[in-house]
């Protein structure tokens, strides 16, 4: 079984990122554009009457794409944007869900040589504020049902001039400003012109949360389809004849490294899904379109565990071949599950919006470690470093930070206009992931947690201070502190802690409250799951509060050194 593919150490020996600058054709120097190498290299290379695309939605609306469709699709939306007077490197979001014209606006953005940024359409006004207005946002892409939280930030951002509407909106509908543009009713543009993007040319801009301060924007640029490409094939196991099923939302790195760049660079089938989960909706969908590799995320897998097995039985998923993962914590029990009951286990991967490409992971040919996250992708020097020098730590099986030496091709190039809060994530040339794990006598990592305050929930990064601010906004609060608290199927979910400004009182009422303002404001993401009101919150004598506290209660930890604190 494992003979046919080669192992690790074959991998590894001779490793050059020059392997995929010569499967896809590139030449130092060359152009290179991730638009024009998805469609129209696939077109040439005679798939053009391939399917690269099966979409479904909820409502059972499904719709399918040739290569030469999204090549077509990608021009026509291309020259649109153009004929409008966007420019290169303006900045121009996508904020849809996942509906074809999402990805087919993604390829046309970067064929003319503007900057992806794609959020996830779960957002909340507020939420979409601070992005849009962070990149300074010069068009939106997006959706009727979307619009009116567009209509609601469109007046205090003045960089935002175009608004466009890809689905069914009367034109008398249109306030001033504001663009139809119906792909179905636009005349196919065949020849079209590709912005002459070069390798160091800024391609995407994905916005990630931290601990504090507002989100960060990821400046990736046109050469990172090297990496995308290269672990796609070798990671994912991607093959000529496969039908590929990522799970993740465009709005995430994970559904545009892997759900349009990855597959698409090879010239692949995927699906997509348009709904929320279910676990029988997703046996279904794997069962119709004979899905052979299925990229997923351990929630997911955790909510399908939790359907039971019985379930599994009804659906006919002979198809599946490979099963891989990301976003958090891949628990053994997920692996061994999957493996008995789908016939194969998933492989974890670990990486970030950062580095824009699998930078550890199990790879096909090698044993699996349950509850590993595996080893070094090729090409890729990763450690974990003593927290206190910063230098790797020898010894097996001890805790550090996990960090890798920069220079592979989809690394960010810089935060957006941030470029000191970069340079921050740099000591002693290496790179600081924010994670931690151990490395054991085979070279797996064993992953402990992250380095910050950020919660995964789900996999999604939600930052505590975002949260406190929104908090902040609601009449009734007077403090906030936002930590995380265990969750059997999230791994970790948001708990917000509160004090109220006086003449309000606390209640079930105004507990939902919050929670509603939260999810309408940020994200259903970023809701609280549970408020706790409090007479007062835990604070230094310098007045910081103090959430390592409130989060060592909620998950029973040792709350450690307290010495400062000030309400002890
Ligand atoms: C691709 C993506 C990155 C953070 C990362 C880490 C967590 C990702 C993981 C994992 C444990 C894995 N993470 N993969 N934790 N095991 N296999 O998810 O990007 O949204 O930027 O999140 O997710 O904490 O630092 P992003």
């Amino acid at each position: 079984m494992l003979s046919e593919h080669p192992s690790y150490e074959e991998l590894t020996r001779d490793f050059s990122w020059s392997i995929a600058e010569k499967e896809l054709e590139y030449t130092p120097g060359d152009i290179i554009n991730i638009g024009w190498h998805c469609s129209d290299r696939i077109c040439q290379k005679g798939k053009a009457d391939k399917i690269a695309l099966y979409y479904e939605e909820f409502g059972g609306t499904r719709k399918q794409y040739t290569f030469n469709d999204i090549r077509l699709a990608g021009n026509t939306i291309g020259a649109f944007l153009r004929s409008q007077g966007i420019a290169e490197g303006d900045r121009v979001c996508l904020f849809m869900d996942r509906i074809p014209e999402l990805y087919l606006s993604f390829l046309g953005i970067l064929k003319m040589g503007a900057i992806v940024q794609p959020l996830f359409s779960a957002f909340g006004d507020e939420s979409l504020f601070v992005r849009l207005e962070n990149a300074e946002t010069r068009a939106v892409i997006t959706q009727k049902k979307h619009l009116s939280k567009v209509r609601k930030i469109r007046a205090s951002l003045p960089g935002l001039e175009y608004v466009i509407i890809v689905d069914s909106i009367k034109p008398s509908e249109l306030k001033p400003g504001e663009i139809l543009f119906s792909l179905e009713n636009a005349e196919p543009v065949e020849k079209f012109e590709i912005a002459p993007t070069r390798a160091e040319t800024h391609s995407l801009l994905h916005y990630t949360s931290g601990t504090t301060g507002q989100p960060k924007g990821v400046k990736h640029v046109h050469y990172s389809i090297m990496s995308q490409y290269l672990t796609t094939k070798w990671v994912l196991d991607l093959r000529d004849d496969d039908i590929y099923w990522c799970t993740a939302d465009p709005g995430w790195v994970t559904g545009t490294s892997y759900g349009i760049i990855g597959p698409w660079s090879l010239g692949v089938t995927q699906c997509v899904l348009d709904t929320g989960f279910s676990a029988q909706a997703w046996y279904r969908f794997i069962e119709n379109y004979k899905i052979t590799v299925w990229y997923s995320a351990p929630t997911a897998i955790r909510s399908l565990m939790k359907a039971g097995d019985e379930l599994v039985k009804e659906f006919d998923l002979s198809s599946l071949r490979h099963l891989a993962s990301v976003g958090e914590p891949l628990n053994s029990e997920a692996v061994i599950w999957s493996g008995r009951v789908f016939g194969k286990q998933f492989h974890d991967t670990f990486w970030q919006t950062e580095t824009g490409s699998i930078m550890i992971t199990n790879f096909p040919g090698m044993k699996i470690k349950p509850g590993s996250m595996g080893k070094t992708f090729p090409g890729i020097t990763g450690a974990v470093l003593d927290p206190v020098t910063y230098t790797p730590i020898e010894e097996p099986g001890n805790a550090g930070l996990i960090a890798f030496r920069p220079g592979w091709p989809a690394m960010m190039r810089t935060y957006w206009r941030n470029e000191e809060k970069y340079r921050e994530k740099f000591v002693n040339g290496w790179y600081l992931s924010g994670d931690r794990s151990s490395i054991d006598n085979e070279g797996y990592y064993w992953f402990i947690g992250r380095d910050d305050d950020v919660i995964n929930t789900g996999g999604h990064l939600v930052s505590p201070f975002e949260v406190e601010s929104a908090l902040l906004e609601h009449p009734a609060v007077g403090e906030s502190a936002v930590t995380s608290k265990p969750d059997e199927i999230n791994m970790e979910v948001v708990k917000a802690f509160i004090t109220l400004k006086p003449g309000f009182t606390t209640g079930p009422d105004l507990e939902l409250e919050i929670m509603n303002f939260i999810r309408k404001k940020l994200s259903p993401l970023a809701m609280p799951q549970a408020v706790e009101f409090m007479e007062s919150l835990p604070k230094t004598r310098s007045g910081k509060i103090m959430r390592r506290v409130l989060h060592a209660r909620e998950w029973g930890e040792e709350i450690g050194d307290i010495s400062t604190l000030e309400n002890d």
